[in-house]
């Protein structure tokens, strides 16, 4: 049995990755930028000062403001992101995703969180989930953002449990990225990302059994 199962937490467990994206897409059309989507998939796992960047970057504006500037622009976002967070609550939590924590819970596997978002204690309480986890990694306390494997091995770390006896779910290709540098097993929601080691479209697709089954098909067959 895998000993622990690390979540991240924007796109995984709820849908806020749609709220940053609407709150950057407004902070980037202030500054005249467009972002779309697609380009929203790169700022996926990546925290607020590195989203900043490549939003700046995207325009050629890397260099065009000070430090105190781009403070404020954080700021902005976060206001927007903070809105949009104002009506969350356990029925936002996605599909698939509480049958999961019962069943690891039942298995007697540990459950991590690894989330580079700030915000992800609040998202967390919103949502009415902080008792399931055993350990949740502090995006503060980190030097790198994903895809950095530092968080899913601080996460690991905090649970007590080796890399290679975990399991991680991501929906970020930078998260997929990080948890494969970690050692531990990939596990990827949503039809675009490569290098999973097991990945579905939806959480609703997220079985314990079948989790169980394509882990231990790795351990036997790596
Ligand atoms: P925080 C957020 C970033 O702003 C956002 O761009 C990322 O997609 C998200 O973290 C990843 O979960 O960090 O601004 O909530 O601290
Ligand atoms: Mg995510």
């Amino acid at each position: 049995l895998p000993q622990a199962v690390v979540f991240d937490l924007d796109g995984v467990i709820t849908d806020t990755a749609e709220f940053h994206f609407l709150a950057w897409q407004q902070l980037a059309q202030k500054l005249g930028i467009s972002i779309d989507r697609a380009f929203n998939e790169q700022l996926k796992g990546v925290n607020r000062a590195d989203s900043l960047t490549r939003i700046l970057q995207r325009a050629g504006q890397a260099d065009a403001y000070t430090p105190a500037q781009r403070q404020q622009f954080m700021t902005e976002k976060n206001d927007l992101y903070r809105e949009l967070l104002a009506t969350l609550s356990p029925a936002d939590i996605l599909p698939g995703i509480l049958p999961l924590l019962a069943d690891l819970r039942a298995a007697g596997c540990r459950i991590g969180l690894a989330s580079v978002s700030e915000n992800a204690p609040q998202v967390l309480a919103s949502l009415g989930l902080c008792d399931w986890f055993h350990f949740c990694a502090d995006a503060r306390a980190l030097t790198h953002s994903k895809p950095h494997p530092e968080i899913f091995l601080t996460a690991c770390r905090g649970l007590g449990v080796a890399p290679d006896q975990a399991i991680g779910i991501e929906d970020a290709q930078a998260g997929i990225t990080a948890i494969n540098a970690s050692g531990m097993y990939s596990v990827g929601i949503g039809a675009s990302l490569t290098g999973a080691d097991y990945r579905l479209n939806h959480t609703g697709e997220l079985a314990w059994p079948d989790l169980l089954a394509h882990w231990q098909a790795e351990q036997a067959c790596p």
